[in-house]
């Protein structure tokens, strides 16, 4: 989509503090961070929210969940860390490209 913050990050157009990146994923940290390590996990691909996925995307959502430990060990998360899916404007999702949080490093609210 052509004016999506997400989409253009992804092809390289605006920049980022990349943490990962290959065909179908790229990983980056979160401009706003609500604690010491906050990045977020998002498919190339343009998909509004969780709620506009199909079957075709199992794979791909699977794919970004397997990917979420290995990239919180690398950024240093040993403890834990908080796994964050925002789905619409009601679930407080304010940039509508799927992305995953990925939070850590500090005290974090339950739930
Ligand atoms: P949400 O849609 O509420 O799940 O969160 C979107 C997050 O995206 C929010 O925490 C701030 C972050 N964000 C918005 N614009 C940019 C940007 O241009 N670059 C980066 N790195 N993060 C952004």
């Amino acid at each position: 989509m052509s004016d999506c913050i997400f989409c253009k990050i992804a092809a390289g157009e605006i920049p980022s503090r990349k943490v990962y990146e290959d065909g179908e994923l790229i990983a980056f940290h979160d401009v706003n961070p609500v604690a010491p390590v906050h990045f977020m996990i998002v498919p190339k691909e343009h998909i509004d929210s969780l709620e506009s996925c199909h079957a075709r995307h199992e794979l791909l959502l699977g794919r970004i969940l397997l990917l979420v430990p290995v990239l919180a060990k690398e950024q240093g998360l040993n403890d834990g860390f908080k796994t964050v899916i925002n789905t619409g404007k009601g679930g407080g999702q304010v940039v509508f490209h799927l992305h995953v949080h990925v939070i850590g490093g500090g005290k974090l609210s339950h739930v």
